[in-house]
C-alpha cells in the first residue's frame, strides 16, 4: 500500500514537471486530488486495510495530498506570473491608454510671447550663464567691490568671486565683448535673489534687452517699451516712466504699469499704490562701453530688464507670485 501512494506521488510530480501551461496543471490537480482523483481514491480505500496499517497509510496519504496540492499551486502561480508566449497576443478589445498631455508653464508661455514681440522689432535672442562671475554680474556693470549699489540685490554667493546672477544684465557686457555695434539683443533667463513675498521669489526670470547704435536715444527706448507693453497687454494699458538709479545706465528709469488687479484703486499686490513696477531701464552708461571696448564718442545705447513673473501676474490676474512655483496642477492647468 505504501508503495502505491509513493508511486502515485512520483507519477504526479513527473507529470507536473512536463506540464507547460496552466490548463494542464489544473487537469493534473483534478486527476490526483479531485473528488475521483487518485489520491482521494487511495484515502477512501484505507478503511478496507487491516486495522494496524490504517493509521500509517492515512498519515502518508495525507502528507502526499498536501505536498501535491502545494506543488500544483506553486507551479500554477509561477506560470501565471510569466505568461506563455501565446498570452502575449494583443487584446484589441481592451480600452486604450489615455495619453496625458503636458502644457507649457505660464512663465514659459509669456517668455515666448515676449521674445516673439521683440523678434518682430528686430532683436536677436541670446542667453548667458546663471552661475556668473562677480566681474560680469557687478564690476563690468560699473558696480565695483564695496559699492553701495551691491546692496540693491541680495546676492547668493557660491564663492568669493562666483555668484548666482542677480539679474540678466551681465549678458550686456558678455555679448558686447563678442559683437560689434549696431546691436539689438534680448536675453531671457533665470536670476536669483535672497528675497520672498507676494511679489518676490528667490528664483525669478527676467528678460534683458539692449540696443547699441550711432544715434539711439531715450525717445527710442520709450517708444520700444511702450510698443512692447501695449502688445503684451493691450492698447489701453497705462504706463509711466519714473526716474530711478542703476549704476550701468544714465539716465535711468523704472517703468510701472497700472495695477490690473485693482484698476489703480490700490490693493495688496501693488502695495496700495495702483502701480506695479515691471521694468528697469536707461541709457547705457559710458563706463560699460569702455569696459567692453566700444568707442563712447561714436555709440550710444539703451538697455532694459523686466520681471517675467510680474508681467504674467498682471496679464493673468494672479495675486501671489509664489503660485507659479508651487507646482499645483489645479493652478497650472488654467493656462
Ligand atoms: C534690475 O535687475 C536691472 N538689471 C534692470 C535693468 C536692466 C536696468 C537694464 C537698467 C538697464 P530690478 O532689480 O529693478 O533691476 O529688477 C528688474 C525687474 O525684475 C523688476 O522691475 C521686477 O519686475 C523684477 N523683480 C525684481 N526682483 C524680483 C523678485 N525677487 N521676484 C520677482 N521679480 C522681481
Amino acid at each position: 500500500m505504501d508503495k502505491n501512494i509513493e508511486q502515485i506521488k512520483k507519477e504526479a510530480l513527473k507529470e507536473l514537471k512536463a506540464a507547460s501551461d496552466p490548463e494542464s496543471i489544473k487537469t493534473l490537480s483534478v486527476r490526483y486530488l479531485g473528488r475521483k482523483g487518485l489520491v482521494t481514491q487511495f484515502l477512501r480505500s484505507i478503511s478496507s486495510l487491516p486495522q494496524e496499517k490504517r493509521a500509517d497509510a492515512g498519515k502518508k496519504a495525507n502528507e502526499v495530498k498536501k505536498l501535491l496540492d502545494t506543488a500544483f499551486k506553486k507551479a500554477l502561480k509561477a506560470l501565471e506570473a510569466t505568461p506563455a508566449e501565446s498570452d502575449d497576443r494583443i487584446d484589441v478589445s481592451l480600452p486604450g491608454r489615455v495619453v496625458k498631455r503636458g502644457s507649457l508653464h505660464p512663465i514659459t508661455q509669456i517668455t515666448q510671447e515676449i521674445c516673439d514681440i521683440f523678434s518682430r522689432l528686430g532683436f536677436d535672442i541670446a542667453e548667458g550663464p546663471e552661475v556668473e562671475t562677480d566681474y560680469y554680474n557687478f564690476e563690468a556693470l560699473n558696480i565695483p567691490k564695496n559699492h553701495p549699489a551691491r546692496d540693491m540685490q541680495d546676492t547668493f554667493y557660491i564663492s568669493k568671486n562666483i555668484v548666482l546672477r542677480t539679474h540678466t544684465s551681465p549678458t550686456q557686457p558678455r555679448i558686447m565683448e563678442k559683437r560689434k555695434p549696431p546691436l539689438r539683443v534680448i536675453a531671457p533667463g533665470k536670476v536669483y535673489r535672497c528675497d520672498s513675498d507676494l511679489t518676490h521669489t528667490p528664483m525669478f526670470q527676467q528678460v534683458e534687452g539692449f540696443l547699441v547704435d550711432k544715434e539711439s536715444s531715450f525717445g527710442d527706448l520709450k517708444g520700444i517699451l511702450a510698443t512692447f507693453i501695449h502688445k503684451i497687454f493691450d492698447d489701453q494699458t497705462k504706463l509711466r516712466f519714473r526716474p530711478s538709479f542703476f549704476p550701468f545706465t544714465e539716465p535711468s528709469a523704472e517703468i510701472d504699469i497700472g495695477c490690473v488687479m485693482c484698476r489703480g484703486k490700490g490693493c495688496r499686490v501693488c502695495s496700495q499704490t495702483g502701480w506695479l513696477e515691471i521694468i528697469g531701464a536707461g541709457m547705457v552708461h559710458p563706463a560699460l562701453f569702455e569696459n567692453v571696448g566700444y568707442d563712447t564718442r561714436l555709440y550710444t545705447g539703451f538697455a532694459f530688464g523686466m520681471g517675467i513673473e510680474r508681467i504674467a501676474m498682471l496679464k493673468y490676474g494672479i495675486d501671489d507670485i509664489r503660485k507659479f512655483y508651487e507646482n499645483d496642477l489645479r493652478f497650472l492647468k488654467q493656462f
